[in-house]
């Protein structure tokens, strides 16, 4: 088994890093220049900077908060958030982000995700699909695509997009299960297992983690090959060490 990268998320809003549950309800955290260096001394294996209100907001990616963040970092950092177009992307890799996270603008403009893999590399380029469970009465996918935030509804298949992002050219998958965002009840192990099982590009489990077995489960259940984690990170319930100590008394491979 490859090994298991362990990943903190810092999810961005007005230069601080905020936690909420299901994307709403918004809380203060910590500094995002703190918390990055903090996690890279703990021993994170990549870190993620989100910055979540930029597509709401109709604006790219805030390159301030970015440039902070990219000076500390000692760790491959991706960021996504308002990435809009090519343009947007060679910003930020410009500054020394090392992966660009394209969400909202690939399910608009899916040849975005060709033509960005083709002038950065596969390697340089993740697509973060949030994804949402819908009841069976409705006529709306089981597990659908959720866009802007997960403000807007697309009645794409979580699947049938992972399969497509993975043809056009992404390097990995930042699965987020919207459902279980922020709940630290575990990830959406259905949705994970799902798309891991249906692609061959690594897939980062994002959403639910609440507990060290979720961990476990995401990569043995939910077929991950890295798992991404906010609340119990930024609230220090659960240290990167931790995790990691814990996974490979599981037999699973980690770098540590
Ligand atoms: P935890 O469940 O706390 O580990 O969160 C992991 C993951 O869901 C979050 O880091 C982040 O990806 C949630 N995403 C978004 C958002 C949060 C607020 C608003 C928007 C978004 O669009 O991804």
């Amino acid at each position: 088994m490859n090994v298991v990268r362990i990943i903190p998320c810092l999810d961005v809003k007005d230069g601080r890093v905020v936690k909420g549950i299901n994307f709403v309800n918004l809380r203060d955290a910590r500094d995002p220049v703190e918390a990055s260096e903090a996690y890279c001394r703990e021993g994170a294996d990549e870190l993620v900077f989100l910055d979540i209100t930029a597509t709401v907001e109709c604006r790219g990616t805030r390159l301030e908060w970015v440039k902070k963040v990219a000076e500390k970092v000692t760790i491959p950092f991706a960021v996504g958030g308002g990435i809009r177009n090519t343009e947007d992307m060679k910003a930020l890799l410009d500054l020394g982000v090392n992966k660009v996270s394209v969400n909202t603008a690939a399910v608009r403009n899916p040849e975005l995700v060709m033509e960005a893999s083709r002038k950065f590399g596969k390697e340089n380029l993740v697509v973060a699909i949030d994804g949402r469970k819908n009841s069976h009465e409705t006529s709306l996918p089981r597990l659908e695509v959720v866009v802007k935030s997960g403000s807007e509804s697309t009645g794409v298949d979580v699947v049938d997009w992972a399969r497509r992002v993975e043809e056009l050219g992404a390097g990995e998958i930042l699965l987020t299960s919207k459902d279980a965002d922020g709940t630290k009840e575990g990830y959406d192990l259905e949705m994970t297992r799902a798309v891991a099982e249906a692609v061959s590009i690594p897939i980062i489990a994002s959403g639910g983690a609440g507990k060290l077995e979720h961990f476990y489960e995401a990569v043995t259940i939910g077929k991950a090959t890295a798992v991404l984690a906010a609340s119990i990170f930024h609230f220090g319930e659960i240290s990167i060490r931790g995790a990691k100590k814990y996974l490979k008394e599981q037999g699973i491979s980690v770098n540590i």
